[in-house]
């Protein structure tokens, strides 16, 4: 099995610190991004949407999508559970860990791509080019506030993202603001106390640095 990778993008980053958490170690294959080798005819075989991460099973099976990766492999590797082991928690944990993709991961790379003068031409990721929207960036930007206030609103309530246990929601979320910090100087509210304690305390997992 290889992954395929890019050291600085955050979608491989949910798998690598996915894959730390259970404990196991995949070889990597970096995809420079940078000099655009996503859009080669030999990776296009590989995933026709031209991204990263791909997981490339030992048969040459090449499996995309961030949740779905993990999704194999939390199958593959049961323990530590980071998507439920019931039927009920898969449900929760699975619900929360799309409303971190959707309101938080997607509404940072709308604000991303749609101002990043070196993805012009480039707003929505895959082989198709989409000219940058503007008042996108700007939405974005909005979005990622209003998803820290209302995470903040959730985490003064339960100790995850989820509930009661670490899970693949709170690597989503924990990747999208660290990113957002980084990537877009979008700091995390100071009147977000539960959102900042929560962060500090899913930053001293290992996983982070993967
Ligand atoms: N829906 C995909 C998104 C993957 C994605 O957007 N990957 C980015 C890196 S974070 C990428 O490959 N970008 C290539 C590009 O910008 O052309 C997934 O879940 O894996």
């Amino acid at each position: 099995m290889k992954l395929y990778d890019y050291p600085t993008a955050p979608n491989p980053r949910r798998v690598r610190f996915f894959i730390a958490e259970k404990g196991q170690t995949i070889p990597i294959v970096t995809v420079d991004l940078a000099q655009r080798a996503q859009f080669t005819p030999a990776f296009r075989i590989l995933n026709p949407s031209c991204t990263v991460p791909v997981l490339e099973l030992d048969d040459g099976t090449a499996i995309s999508e961030v949740p779905v990766i993990c999704r194999y492999l939390e199958d593959l590797h049961p323990d530590p559970p980071l998507m439920g082991d019931t039927a009920e928690q898969r449900a929760i944990i699975g619900m929360w860990d799309r409303r971190m993709e959707i309101d938080g991961y997607l509404a940072a790379m709308e604000a991303l791509r749609n101002s990043l003068p070196g993805l012009s031409g480039r707003a929505l990721v895959g082989p198709h080019g989409y000219a940058q929207i503007p008042e996108l960036a700007a939405r974005g930007r909005q979005r990622l506030a209003d998803f820290m206030a209302d995470l903040d609103t959730r985490l003064r309530d339960v100790p995850y993202v989820a509930g009661d246990a670490f899970s693949i929601a709170d690597i989503t979320a924990f990747v999208t603001l660290d990113f957002a910090r980084g990537r877009l100087k979008l700091e995390l509210p100071d009147e977000a106390a539960a959102l900042r304690a929560w962060f500090a305390h899913v930053a001293e997992r290992p996983g982070t640095q993967a």
